[in-house]
């Protein structure tokens, strides 16, 4: 047996949208929020089966990934998340690179030779890196309406990501990556499918309410923003942190938003000028992780929202 699993946003959709036009085949597709990314622990493989894991930290699966491996399952890995201490096993096969300009799908793209650029190119502008998208769109020789389209449609699959659980979510990503499969080509999926409709205008909507918002605190360095208990702010938190990272590239920021359980969840994005700082500070607390310049936390207490503005404000200063 195959599995695909895939973070589900638009880096691991597309990630996993190359390797499969690359590598035709049926798998069980193994995904969920965005935040959900422990995905190896659903995992009931046996000796000899395949497992591909795109776009989600070896740190945050270590434990059922060590357990595969020794069953006999072959695990394939490309991610672009701080893996912690690789395993080494002959079964285990992983291109990890935790550069800040690149993402999983620019490695799946390394890999496959440039096959199916265009999705990455969709990937990065997703992951809001729009100059590594750029850059790798530059011998698709497209056309600058184009390359906007591209960015609409990375922005969207990252967008239907993001919530608390799946109900929060337009689609859930396994039916996502369904419905994409069937285009090779990111343009027709923008004209023809409906679940590109539906994104654009809940993504519209759903910013609409997010832009409304003033930050709770604001300084040169840095800005902080709460967001409120809503299905809404769930869906649209982390793509806002993008967009206020890209428009004011000089500030860092963090995102709070509340959860229906009462503790918040936490995004933050590092200056675009200088993207450093934001696992680690994402680090110090229980459940946070993430990349060099955009990471979070999952669940933060109330009660320590303090720490993490000032700790957020020692990060970013000057
Ligand atoms: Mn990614």
């Amino acid at each position: 047996m195959l599995f695909d699993a895939f973070n589900g946003d638009a880096d691991g959709l597309c990630a996993l949208h190359q390797l499969r036009l690359a590598e035709p085949a049926v798998a069980t597709l193994v995904t969920g929020v965005k935040r959900d990314i422990g995905l190896l622990r659903k995992i009931d493989a046996q000796a000899g089966d395949h497992v591909l894991a795109l776009d989600i930290a070896v740190e945050k699966n270590a434990g059922p990934l060590a357990a595969l491996l020794e069953k006999g399952v072959k695990v394939r890995w490309f991610d672009h998340h701080n893996p912690g201490l690789l395993p080494t096993h002959p079964n285990f096969q992983a291109t990890i690179d935790t550069s800040a300009d690149t993402c999983t799908s620019l490695l799946v793209d390394r890999f496959l030779g440039g096959k199916f650029r265009i999705w990455a190119v969709t990937a990065a502008f997703g992951d809001n890196l729009h100059e590594s998208a750029r850059r790798a769109a530059e011998p698709l020789v497209l056309s600058m309406p184009q390359l906007d389209r591209l960015r609409a449609l990375g922005e969207c699959l990252n967008y239907n990501g993001y919530g608390e659980n799946l109900a929060d979510l337009h689609f859930h990503p396994a039916d996502l990556y369904r419905s994409l499969s069937a285009y090779a080509d990111p343009f027709a999926f923008i004209e023809e499918a409906p679940e590109f409709k539906t994104l654009s205008q809940g993504y519209a909507a759903d910013m609409a309410q997010a832009a409304a918002t003033q930050p709770s605190e604001a300084r040169a360095s840095g800005a902080v923003f709460s967001l409120p208990d809503a299905a809404w702010a769930r869906r649209v938190s982390g793509v806002y942190a993008n967009n206020l990272a890209t428009a004011n590239p000089n500030r860092a920021h963090a995102l709070l938003t509340r959860s229906p359980r009462g503790h918040y969840v936490v995004s933050v994005r590092a200056p675009l000028a200088n993207q450093r700082g934001a696992d680690e500070l994402c680090q110090r607390f229980a459940t946070g992780g993430g990349r060099r310049a955009a990471a979070g936390i999952n669940v933060l207490p109330e009660a320590r929202i303090p720490d993490f503005i000032a700790a957020f404000f020692a990060t970013y200063s000057s």
